[in-house]
């Protein structure tokens, strides 16, 4: 939501009705409606560009590399031999950006909006700046009849989605968890967008729970996050049996030729373990490690 447009505007989102995320704008740089949702893409005065879809931050250029980073490198460098990866969501090609360092031989992005694909293109520069790499294909539709329709199998699958709220809901459902699952390769990894253990403990349980049926192993790891309330997130690592932090991804990562600035060989290892509230909360649903 933006506040108190003119001289003294500021991106304010409230959470719980009951406290809130603020910052401050020194311009407005795109403000939409789509079929979808309201896109609108800020300049802040501390943290850069800042892309928010009906009022909530999506990122901001000073740590989206933080969500980005974790969401790609933890799921490609736990499996052997990636080379197919499909990203589901994740218009403004942050993820994509991250996917495409790595040395794969066809992603695809399925969007379901195109606006927002293109703001974050003439907004966004450095985020978006994958999305027109040859290797990168991208359809624009609606990720859920994507998974149902198509054929083709991938290594790894990552659900780059908004918050589950409105048309976002269908993607944290069990049938289409097992639409993932049947287009998954032999050692194939889903990776999910999974919110705030602090605020989110029940929605992480039902998320994993309706995966729970189709993955072999399930587990929840953790990253840091200047815009997303609680400062600490997370993501859901399914797989048909690849674990986390066993496989060759130490070895493939001392190979890794490009350049991170959160993800390493110990943030991998360390995302993994997890607070007591947070294990407890969900000692049932997911693996040991
Ligand atoms: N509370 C906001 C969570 C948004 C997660 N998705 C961000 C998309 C970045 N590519």
């Amino acid at each position: 939501m933006k506040e108190n447009q003119g001289p003294d505007l500021w991106i304010k989102e409230i959470l719980m009705e009951s406290f809130g995320l603020n910052f401050k704008v020194e311009k407005t740089l795109y403000s939409e409606k789509s079929p979808y949702q309201q896109i609108d893409i800020v300049k802040t005065l501390s943290h850069g560009n800042m892309l928010l879809n009906d009022g909530v931050i999506m990122l901001s250029e000073r740590d989206e590399f933080v969500y980005h980073e974790m969401i790609s490198h933890v799921p490609l460098f736990s499996h052997d031999n990636p080379q197919k990866v499909l990203i589901i969501g994740g218009g403004d090609g942050g993820t994509a950006r991250e996917v495409l360092k790595h040395d794969v031989s066809r992603v695809v992005m399925v969007e379901i909006d195109k606006m927002v694909v293109d703001a974050c293109r003439e907004y966004l520069p450095g985020v978006s700046t994958a999305l027109d790499d040859g290797r990168l294909e991208l359809v624009f539709d609606d990720g859920v009849k994507y998974v149902e329709e198509s054929e083709e199998t991938f290594d790894v699958i990552i659900v780059d989605s908004t918050d589950p709220v409105g048309a976002a809901v269908p993607l944290f459902e069990k049938k289409f968890y097992k639409n993932v699952s049947e287009l998954l390769s032999e050692n194939g990894i889903m990776v999910t967008q999974a919110e705030s253990p602090f605020y989110n403990a029940d929605f992480q349980q039902s998320m994993l729970s309706n995966q729970r049926p189709y993955f072999k192993r399930l587990h929840l790891y953790l990253f840091n996050t200047l815009t997303y309330p609680g400062g600490l997130w997370s993501f859901g690592f399914a797989s048909k049996g690849v674990h986390p932090l066993k496989n060759t991804h130490s070895r493939r990562t001392n190979r890794a030729k490009f350049v991170t600035k959160y993800y390493n060989r110990n943030i991998h290892q360390a995302a993994f373990m997890l607070p007591t509230f947070v294990a407890e909360s969900l000692n049932e649903i997911i693996d040991d490690l």
